[in-house]
């Protein structure tokens, strides 16, 4: 018998890839989509699944469209993706936030516990959670400590997913997923913003590229092997969490070398430092351990920095030339 499974957050970058993973495996794919009036399915239609998905309108701060979409679905996994996941808005929005990626995760779990407890819940957890980092490469027993409303918000959802776990013996995992990139990120986070830049400082249509903290450090991979640890977890006897990274911290500033000199560009000539993207609290390093990921469930990442921002650039200079 196939699988049913419902997604949250379908239409960004990871439940993009993960519709694809899913309907690749032969699941049935059902996605939780708020209606909106500007079009959010393009990265669906560029993976070629947006025709392949059941949609139930809906969003995670509305407890009943939850419900709704769970009792219609009556999913085998249930994927939490959904979230405001943009670390810098969250200072302006902290409430719709908490909202969103904190007590969206409880109107989930709550509508498997009263309708469908046999149902497997995956809650994207984030390593923003160890924000001010208390040991030197980050695991499952890293003490946490957020840094923005996002990290907050988050934490409230991972330690939630946790406590339904032990209260009510529900298969709910947390994955504590770094970095992950694509062709696919949305342009406000720093990889993308970087190679759409560069493709448009080579092709003449801009000039330079403003940036905040250069100097922060993160550990960053390709979201479609991350989609991969997630479907993993769910496949486990046993729910637990883990943490899902490459093990290799980079600066911002050397990830933007290497986009720039990919096209003959030195960075130095167009990188300018803007206090407008500074935050008001920073993570300055991310470095994860994916051991446990490795050992349980014989998860590695398969792609390096290099080879992800060269596809990235490549895939905006495609782009930028149609524009
Ligand atoms: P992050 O991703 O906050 O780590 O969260 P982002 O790419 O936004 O920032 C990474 C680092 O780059 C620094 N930075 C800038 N960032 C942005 N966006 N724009 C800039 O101009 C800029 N200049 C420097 C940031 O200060 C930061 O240190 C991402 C999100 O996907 C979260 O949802 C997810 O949970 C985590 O990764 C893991």
């Amino acid at each position: 018998m196939y699988k049913k499974a419902l997604i949250t957050g379908l239409t960004g970058q990871d439940g993009a890839y993960l519709a694809k993973l899913l309907l690749d495996k032969g699941y049935e794919v059902h996605g939780l989509v708020a209606r909106r009036s500007t079009d959010t399915r393009w990265r669906l239609r560029e993976l070629g699944v947006d025709s392949r998905i059941v949609y139930h309108d809906g969003d995670l701060a509305d407890a009943s469209s939850v419900q709704r979409a769970v009792l219609k679905a009556c999913p085998d996994e249930v994927y939490n993706l959904g979230a405001q996941s943009f670390v810098g808005s969250s200072w302006d929005q902290p409430i719709t936030t908490g909202i969103v990626d904190g007590l969206g995760v409880t109107h989930m779990l709550e509508a498997i516990r009263q309708f469908r407890p046999q149902t497997r819940f995956y809650q994207a957890s984030t390593s923003e959670m160890f924000g001010l980092i208390q040991a030197e490469r980050q695991d499952e027993n890293t003490p946490f400590y957020p840094r923005s409303p996002y990290g907050v918000a988050k934490l409230y959802g991972h330690w939630i997913t946790v406590n339904y776990r032990e209260s009510f013996g529900l298969h709910a995992s947390s994955g504590i997923l770094f970095n992950h990139e694509s062709p696919l990120r949305g342009i406000e986070f720093v990889t993308r913003k970087v190679t759409d830049a560069v493709a448009r400082i080579k092709q003449g249509k801009q000039r330079e590229l403003r940036l905040g903290n250069i100097d922060a450090q993160r550990d960053w991979g390709f979201a479609g092997d991350y989609v991969e640890a997630m479907w993993l977890m769910l496949q486990q006897d046993k729910p637990d969490d883990f943490v899902i990274a490459t093990g290799v911290t980079t600066t911002v500033r050397e990830m933007c070398r290497i986009a720039f000199s990919y096209v003959e560009l030195d960075y130095q000539d167009h990188v300018v430092i803007d206090p407008e993207f500074f935050r008001p609290a920073e993570v300055e390093v991310l470095l994860g351990n994916p051991a446990k990921a490795e050992r349980v469930l014989g998860w590695s990442p398969k792609t390096n920095l290099k080879t992800l921002i060269q596809s990235m650039v490549d895939a905006d200079l495609k782009r930028v030339a149609k524009e």
